[in-house]
């Protein structure tokens, strides 16, 4: 029997339909500059979050760096929310691609406090480093896959444009954040200079992101991500995946937010698990776990019943919901879940 697969929504394979749009793709060579796939699928992102330009890229990853590159230079200070995805899931790379330093602010469910950045913003002496961008993260992972408000974005955005700093947007998941809020995606994306958001995940592509913004800070990324080993060739086999995501596969997020739902229902009820009763704004659902078993065993238990999820922090495990999961996931990984903590 096939495993249900909450471990994250990067698993999700491509449909039918897509795998049908990427056979049949009209390619060239995208490091040339001629794939006309690619040039459709960055020309229909950038207009869904209304910025000039947008750049394809392998993932998410390269795309936050390839952004923090083009924005920076080597010794200037990045204003990060403290649990955001580029400090602790890109493997170093703001210090080893970029060359910056963090400045790492706490939030609440992921939002930092105008205030709290204003005052972490340096003053302009040759003794400091340049404070230079601030990055927020939509929806924030490291707080469950919540959502950060609009008015929060936009008072941000004012303190940052204030004070000369560019803002880039970590919207690994910025689809879900609309669909959950209704708020436009592009909305969301007034409130930044530049954003990415990923294909691979619920949108369910095998692989890409993009990074969107002005056209010259677009080129610039190009040329970085050249740099970085991502200059490919006939990407456009990927980008009409892309393009099929953006035109089918956005909607049905939603469902993936009512199976999340209805997955913390079940969870929170079980013995020795706490979930957090706001969580699961969108498709993520994080489980402290207080049982005397620990996360570890927890987590194995669920694997031998067919149940996988994963470890996010020592004592968090995380749900993440899918195209590729259905209710009768849901109901397997609770059943699994209440047998292994009852001892059955
Ligand atoms: N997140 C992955 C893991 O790295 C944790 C996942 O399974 O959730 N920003 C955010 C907010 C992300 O969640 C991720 C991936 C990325 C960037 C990086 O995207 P990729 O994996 O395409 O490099």
């Amino acid at each position: 029997m096939r495993p249900s697969d909450f471990r994250s929504d990067t698993v999700t394979r491509p449909t039918p339909e897509m795998l049908r749009a990427m056979v049949e793709a009209e390619v060239g060579d995208d490091l040339l500059g001629d794939d006309p796939t690619v040039k459709r699928l960055e020309a229909l992102s950038a207009e869904r979050l209304g910025k000039e330009a947008a750049v394809f890229l392998v993932s998410g990853t390269m795309a936050n760096q390839a952004s923090v590159a083009a924005w920076c230079r080597p010794g200037d200070e990045v204003i990060l929310e403290e649990g955001s995805h580029p400090i602790h899931f890109e493997a170093g790379a703001l210090a080893r691609i970029a060359g910056v330093q963090i400045r790492p602010i706490p939030g609440r469910r992921g939002a930092m406090d105008p205030v709290d950045v204003e005052r972490a913003i340096r003053p302009d002496k040759t003794w400091h480093s340049r404070s230079s961008l601030l990055v927020v993260e939509q929806t924030h992972l490291g707080a469950g896959g919540a959502i950060l408000p609009l008015v929060n974005l936009q008072a941000l955005r004012e303190v940052a444009t204030r004070k000369r700093l560019r803002v880039h947007m970590d919207g690994a998941r910025l689809f879900n954040a609309s669909i959950a809020s209704g708020v436009p995606p592009r909305d969301f994306a007034a409130c930044a200079d530049s954003v990415t958001f990923s294909l691979s995940k619920g949108l369910c592509c095998p692989v890409g992101a993009m990074l969107c913004g002005p056209a010259d800070f677009i080129s610039d990324a190009r040329r970085i991500r050249k740099a970085m080993g991502g200059g490919w060739r006939q990407a456009g086999y990927l980008a009409a995946a892309g393009i099929y995501a953006l035109e089918h596969m956005v909607e049905r997020l939603a469902e993936d937010h009512v199976l999340a739902k209805r997955l913390a229902a079940g969870l929170v009820r079980l013995p020795g698990l706490e979930v957090d009763p706001k969580g699961a704004e969108t498709n993520v659902v994080f489980v402290r776990v207080r049982h005397p078993m620990g996360p570890d065993r927890f987590l194995k238990e669920l694997e031998e019943r067919g149940v996988r999820a994963n470890a996010y922090t020592l004592d968090v495990v995380r749900f993440v919901t899918h195209r590729d999961v259905g209710p009768e996931d849901a109901e397997r990984a609770l059943r699994a879940a209440e047998e292994t903590l009852r001892g059955r």
